[in-house]
């Protein structure tokens, strides 16, 4: 019997021995003929030493396949693409996953079968097809939750390319609309106009998300509803919660009373289209008060001021709070700006926060400023940088490969602008309408976001008159073949001072490209053009805009 046993476990170890030996013979058999199993050209290098597209890069985007199996290994473990392309995961046996991350720890960016529950993940059986689209350049790893300890790996490197490189038109909102949040998915690679209203007439407000497929050019409203109606100029960021990347969204006011403001807090799954209440209001908004600027920053969000619309008449406020989503919670942070502003343009750079304008808020009536800081959430500190070089407000502030971009926005005149303010937090400088030119129609209270990198979107928002709400939607692509076109039209800007003061508008020099050309109205935008800020030396702060020119409020 000992003896049987014996004999018994010997063979099945060398049984198991074997088979781990023939598993990695083949799978080290299958990575020299990948050729064989894809169509496409693999470990081919480009001009810059790094790996050339697969396949046979068009303008339209490609899908490229990889097979699951069927043994420990993806085939081909390594895919380059284009950004825009897919790649089709096919399974070959059972019992695997295709989960974003490095070695064994899912990220949440992509995952079989559906982008859902990535951790701890699923596996999925002989048959499945999984496909993820990339839109951002950069190196994806992925593993086999499964097997990734035993070197079940993959990498999808993403090119990155544009069909048209610098702003283009993108396809229209299917209504119009301002007062959005816009939101960039990275795990879909979809862009999101969250809350926000058709009209500035009572009862327009919108009840569910736009969708926009950067690959199609199209926009989808989606059927998940908001809880309320109180959903303009709402607070949102992408922030995961247990694995799970939602849009976390608290705040917002509403046109029918329009000092009456909420601070409830929901998210939105863009996978599965649905939306969440989440039992964390935030605390500063009492029933009066308006979201300031936001911004997340390590899986944190942030709100920065905002607008009390009571107290005094309407004023801004100096509070920063930060939401944390598991669980969920807010706590007000020790520091105050050093100035109340609503509205304000707000991104994170690294681990610090950064601003640049927002709306100063007296006795109810707005008015751009330069006001501009970093903050520091965990040392508790802020202080002044170098001064945006144009007052502006009502718009968003975005991190593009490492700057800060304060994007157009404003209602003091002769804003609102379509200019492009761009911080070096290094230098501590800012550039105008570089490395990002100016946007084609001048504009503020829009949605807008970016990947990061490559991509910027905005729609919608109040016209160069600050009246008119527009359903107009812009794309800016960078990369590809060639530089964005350096031709920023000042003629948005230029119509809007009509009815400006002299005053006013000769500290309003930024909002006007040196390219401005007339536009026809016989306003005094001649000494805007006289004078591009694009000129003006680091450090050498513009004058801040005079108070006394606010322009009334509309419903927040
Ligand atoms: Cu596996």
């Amino acid at each position: 019997m000992k003896t049987s046993n014996a004999a018994r476990l010997i063979f099945w170890l060398a049984a198991i021995f074997a088979v781990g030996f023939l598993v990695r013979a083949e799978s080290s058999e299958k990575r020299a003929n990948t050729a064989n199993i894809t169509s496409a050209p693999l470990r081919i290098v480009d001009q810059n030493g790094r790996p050339a597209v697969s396949g046979v890069p068009s303008a339209t985007s490609q899908i490229v396949d990889v097979m699951v199996g069927p043994d420990f290994a993806f085939h081909p473990d390594t895919v380059n693409i284009s950004v825009g392309d897919t790649v089709r995961w096919t399974w070959a046996a059972s019992g695997h996953s295709v989960s974003s991350g490095p070695h064994c720890v899912p990220d949440s960016q992509f995952c079989s079968p559906n982008d859902t529950g990535c951790f701890p993940g699923t596996l999925s059986n002989t048959g499945t097809v999984y496909m993820h689209t990339f839109n951002t350049p950069g190196s994806y790893s992925y593993i086999c939750i499964a097997h990734c300890s035993i070197g079940m790996a993959g990498v999808v490197n993403v090119t990155g390319s544009c069909a048209q490189s610098g702003w283009s038109t993108a396809a229209p909102l299917p209504t119009t609309g301002t007062r959005m949040a816009g939101v960039y998915f990275p795990a879909n690679g979809k862009f999101y106009a969250m809350g926000g209203r058709a009209s500035d007439t009572a009862g327009n407000e919108f009840t569910h998300p736009f969708e926009y497929d950067p690959n199609t050019n199209t926009w989808m409203t989606k059927a998940a509803t908001y809880p309320d109606n109180t959903v303009n100029n709402i607070a949102c960021g992408v922030l995961t919660d247990a694995g799970t990347p939602y849009i976390y969204c608290a705040g917002g006011s509403r046109v029918s009373t329009p000092t009456v403001a909420t601070g409830r807090v929901f998210r939105y799954d863009p996978v599965t289209d649905t939306i969440t209440p989440v039992a964390a209001p935030w605390p500063a908004a009492g029933t009066t008060v308006i979201p300031g600027g936001f911004t997340v920053l390590q899986n944190k969000l942030y709100i920065l001021g905002g607008y009390d619309t009571v107290t005094g008449g309407g004023q801004g406020i100096n509070q920063i709070w930060e939401f944390t989503p598991s669980p969920a919670a807010w706590v007000q942070k020790p520091t105050v700006l050093p100035v109340p502003l609503g509205y304000i343009p707000t991104t994170t750079i690294g681990s610090l926060i950064y601003t640049g304008g927002g709306s100063d808020i007296t006795a109810g009536l707005l008015t751009d400023t330069t006001n501009s800081f970093v903050y520091n959430p965990v040392a508790n500190t802020i202080s002044a940088i170098a001064a945006i070089p144009r007052p502006t407000g009502e718009t968003r502030a975005l991190n593009f490969n490492g700057k800060m971009l304060v994007m157009g926005g404003g209602r003091t005149a002769p804003n609102p602008s379509n200019e492009v303010d761009a911080y070096d937090p290094v230098a501590n400088s800012w550039a105008v309408n570089s490395p990002v030119p100016a946007f084609v129609n001048a504009r503020r209270n829009f949605a807008t976001d970016t990947d990061g990198t490559t991509r910027i979107w905005l729609a919608g928002g109040y016209d160069v008159d600050g009246i008119t709400l527009l359903a107009s939607a812009e794309r800016f692509c960078q990369g590809g073949g060639g530089t964005p076109t350096p031709t920023p039209t000042a003629t948005a800007t230029a119509t809007a001072t009509a009815t400006a003061t002299a005053t006013a508008t000769a500290t309003g020099t930024a909002t006007a490209s040196p390219t401005a050309t007339a536009t026809g109205t016989a306003s005094p935008t001649a000494t805007a053009t006289a004078s591009p800020t694009a000129t003006l030396p680091p450090g050498v702060r513009p004058t801040p805009t005079p108070r006394p020119r606010p322009t009334p409020a509309p419903r927040p």
